[in-house]
């Protein structure tokens, strides 16, 4: 049977499922949860909206807010707002990083770039084209960089999977280009696909872990349903594999380390790099 390194090496991605525990992302989504209701509270003083809809469960309350204003996201996903011991402690769990060393060793540094995404019912903006990530990270072709993808609720078809083509990442990087209306840059030439077998459609439940490389195209499809389908992701590379300048580069640090067998970056020392940093004004 193949293992699944064998798997990942194939197919450029790896479903690992039910990695992580309930308990393990409560912690993130009562950030994320707080940063809502912080936004509705907010919002309510303005007089922008009349109720804060305190009672609606993690995956409709800001739509719900964000529709009583006439709203819609302004911004992909967030980054600077969900800044947190509780996302530390995700981006550095043993299981997510358990996973990441049967891939690529057990020096392991964390490249800084984190998201947590909400994605709106019938978005464009979290509407995904085919794209290969190191088409948005200038010169990480020739390097793994690998992303760390958690639904934060079950993903299903309706609600906007996540959709790959299996080993498509042995083509390398593609030319991508500009085009009206994207807001990210597409493919020239996007991958052909022979039938719609090609493609893998990731239906997920909260607490698998989806693990995938720089090269492999991906997309993420529109959500259908009328709730929030909530992620969050994280990228890692070999400790040492060269930044080059990406935007995240001030917040990247080792978090596995062959020697110690342990995390030699403590949430201390990560949020002081932080706060050193220019990066904290960067984004929302
Ligand atoms: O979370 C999503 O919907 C898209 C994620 C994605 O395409 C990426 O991280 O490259």
């Amino acid at each position: 049977m193949e293992t699944n390194s064998e798997k990942f090496a194939e197919h450029g991605y790896l479903v690992v499922q039910s990695a992580l525990s309930e308990s393990d992302l409560a912690p993130l989504i009562a950030v994320v949860s707080e940063v809502v209701d912080a936004r509705a509270t907010e919002l309510y003083k303005e007089g922008v909206i009349s109720d804060i809809y305190e009672e609606m469960p993690f995956e409709r309350r800001w739509h719900a807010v964000l529709k009583a204003c006439g709203r819609e996201n302004e911004v992909f996903g967030w980054h600077t707002l969900v800044f947190s011991e509780a996302l530390f402690n995700l981006i550095t769990h043993q299981k997510v990083l358990d996973v990441l060393e049967h891939l690529i060793g057990s020096d392991i540094q964390f490249n800084g770039d984190f998201w947590v995404r909400p994605k709106l019912p019938n978005e464009k903006l979290t509407t995904l084209p085919w794209h290969q990530d190191s088409a948005y990270m200038p010169d990480t072709e020739n390097d793994t960089h690998l992303t760390v993808w958690l639904p934060l609720v079950d993903v299903k078809l309706k609600n906007g999977p996540l959709q790959f083509l299996p080993g498509s990442h042995t083509s390398g990087l593609q030319t991508y280009h500009r085009v009206p209306n994207e807001t990210f840059a597409v493919p020239v030439l996007p991958p052909t696909t022979s039938s719609d077998t090609d493609i893998d459609t990731l239906e997920m439940q909260k607490g698998d872990l989806l693990v995938f490389n720089n090269l492999v195209f991906h997309r993420s499809l529109v959500n259908h349903s009328d709730s929030i389908r909530w992620s969050t992701d994280f990228r890692f590379s070999r400790t040492g594999t060269s930044l080059n300048g990406l935007w995240h580069e001030a917040i990247a640090c080792p978090v596995r380390e062959h020697e110690s067998e342990q995390c030699p970056t403590s949430w201390q020392t990560w949020s002081a790099q932080w706060e050193t940093s220019s990066h904290k004004d960067r984004f929302v």
